[in-house]
């Protein structure tokens, strides 16, 4: 097989001139140039024009502006809007699946299925909740010495402008999170997507536009984080930030948040396990393994990083496991029979080479891949590491990448209590036959989602986010009301 061809429409686009988008309307930034990379080739398939400051606050004052009349539109009508965008991106899926494999390696399958297909989903998903966001009416106790009673409800107000920060490794989706959740409650929104996939977005809000939502409802700010991240953030009208991305960046920005007074949710990485109960067989753990730790090259936050397999079967696991990766079908992401690309940039390239060189240092076996494949672009092995200890530096540092670290246990409640001992609490999962073991123990594992029998798999319903040192606030489910609005009460003399 071979590359697919790019769209006429694909190729249009990117030598078309980008920057921002503001008010609904295409804005050239300050003259400030990034390049887009492809990374698996290594050479710029476009380029955008940074927002200035003063453009990122225009963008925060449009957002207000568009806030006060959005806010009053029938819940129904926002709803409705959510849903015609859903249809757009489905009726443009594959325009805007090659965009993003070209911006970020993804293959051209996980662009299809993950990218747009879930953001159409969640976009559904979130629509539903239009009219049923509510407060309730609420029994008041106060005496009355006339003949006066009094009532009391609540309702669930819209918080107001959000800046919505996201990273590169899912630029639609985790935006479209944000974006969906945020305009069903009334929000609007400033979306800041990362440096390396800027053009996404920026075609999603033209959609949107096309759709018939308002100016100033979703915006797109691009530039360098550290710059326009405390303008978005510092702004007057910003009364939310809602960040997916690094732990690093994602307490810094809770910093600047909080010391504003501002709402923050945080959805940061961590370094999330898999412990794998003895009943299984050996081939059963490799399929768990390969679909916890590898997919998207492994750039995928809720991904497992280590493993923990019984004593008695780690060497066979392993050995089936370099054979399956060994195997992998690794090439261009625009090759419909790829099932692995290129890592997103080259940053997480040098960073992932950087890790494996230290657990060389450190001892820990280097079971397959470990090496950065030659031929341009930016694609490393698929790897598998077996640790000499649990202090090991693989152990701890999240490498983002198709890096698996794999440990031996004698004792699964050892094991169970090591798991725990992580400073991170994103996700987790617990493989076994024996479900009422399995469940047994999701009770226990310390994370905001534990998969059992599965990893990685989100839906709309089920909130998602992280516990400790992974994150605050959840979204999705039910749970997102609380992140986007404020519980007003009402009380009333008659
Ligand atoms: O992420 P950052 P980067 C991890 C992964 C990766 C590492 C670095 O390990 O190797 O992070 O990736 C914006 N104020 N994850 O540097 O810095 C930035 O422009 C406000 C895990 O790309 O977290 C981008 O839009 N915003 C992860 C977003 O923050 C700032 C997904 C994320 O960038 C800012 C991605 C600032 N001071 C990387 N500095 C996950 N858990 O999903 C940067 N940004």
């Amino acid at each position: 097989m071979s590359a697919i061809p790019l769209l006429p429409e694909v190729k249009a686009f990117l030598a078309r001139e980008h920057g921002n988008y503001i008010d609904n309307t295409s804005v050239a930034g300050s003259g400030v140039i990034f390049e887009v990379i492809n990374p698996a080739t290594g050479e710029s398939v476009a380029t955008f024009n940074a927002a200035s400051q003063q453009q990122a606050q225009h963008a925060l004052d449009s957002a207000h502006k568009a806030f006060m009349t959005w806010r009053e539109m029938p819940t129904l009508q926002r709803g409705s809007l959510l849903l015609k965008l859903a249809d757009k991106l489905a009726e443009k899926r594959e325009e805007l699946a090659q965009i993003e494999t070209l911006c970020s390696g993804k293959t051209i399958q996980l662009s299809r299925l993950l990218e747009l297909d879930q953001s159409v989903t969640f976009l559904r998903y979130f629509a539903g909740w239009a009219g049923k966001i509510n407060g309730e009416t609420l029994d008041v106790s106060l005496p009355s010495f006339a003949g006066e009673k009094y009532t009391a409800f609540t309702r669930r107000q819209p918080v107001g402008v959000v800046v919505a920060i996201v990273p590169w490794n899912f630029s639609i989706m985790i935006a479209v999170w944000k974006i969906a959740a945020a305009l069903v409650c009334g929000c609007s929104v400033v979306v800041k997507p990362s440096e390396y996939t800027p053009l996404t977005l920026l075609r999603l809000a033209e959609l949107a536009t096309e759709c018939g939502f308002p100016p100033g409802v979703i915006n797109v700010v691009n530039g360098a984080g550290s710059e326009l991240g405390p303008v978005l953030i510092g702004h007057e009208a910003c009364a939310k930030v809602s960040f997916t991305g690094s732990v690093a960046t994602g307490n810094a920005v809770n910093r600047t948040a909080t010391a504003q007074g501002k709402r923050v949710t945080l959805e940061l990485g961590g370094k999330n396990a898999a412990l794998f109960l003895n009943d299984l067989s050996v081939t059963e753990m490799v399929n768990g393994i390969m679909e916890a730790g590898y997919l998207n090259q492994g750039q995928i936050c809720a991904a497992a990083e280590c493993f923990w397999l019984p004593a008695d079967k780690i060497d066979a696991v392993l050995a089936e496991l370099k054979v399956r990766l060994n195997s992998t079908v690794i090439g261009s992401p625009l090759d419909e029979t790829t099932a692995m690309g290129p890592l997103a940039n080259l940053a997480q390239l040098e960073k992932i080479t950087q890790l494996v060189a230290t657990a060389r240092d450190e001892g820990d076996e280097i079971i397959c891949g470990g090496e950065v494949l030659s031929g341009g672009g930016y694609f490393y092995q698929p790897t598998a590491i077996r640790v000499a200890s649990v202090d090991s530096t693989l152990m701890k540092e999240e490498t983002f990448g198709p890096v698996g670290s794999f440990i031996a246990y004698e004792d699964a409640e050892q094991a169970l209590q090591c798991i725990n001992a992580s400073p991170y609490g994103l996700a987790a999962s617990v493989w076994s036959r024996n479900i009422s073991l399995a469940l047994r123990f999701s009770e226990r594992l310390e994370a905001g989602i534990v998969w059992v029998n599965m990893h990685t798999f989100l839906d709309p319903a089920v909130p998602f986010g992280g516990s400790k040192g992974s994150g605050i606030g959840r979204e999705f489910g039910s749970a997102f009301i609380e992140d986007y609005t404020e519980l007003k009460s009402i009380m009333i003399r008659y």
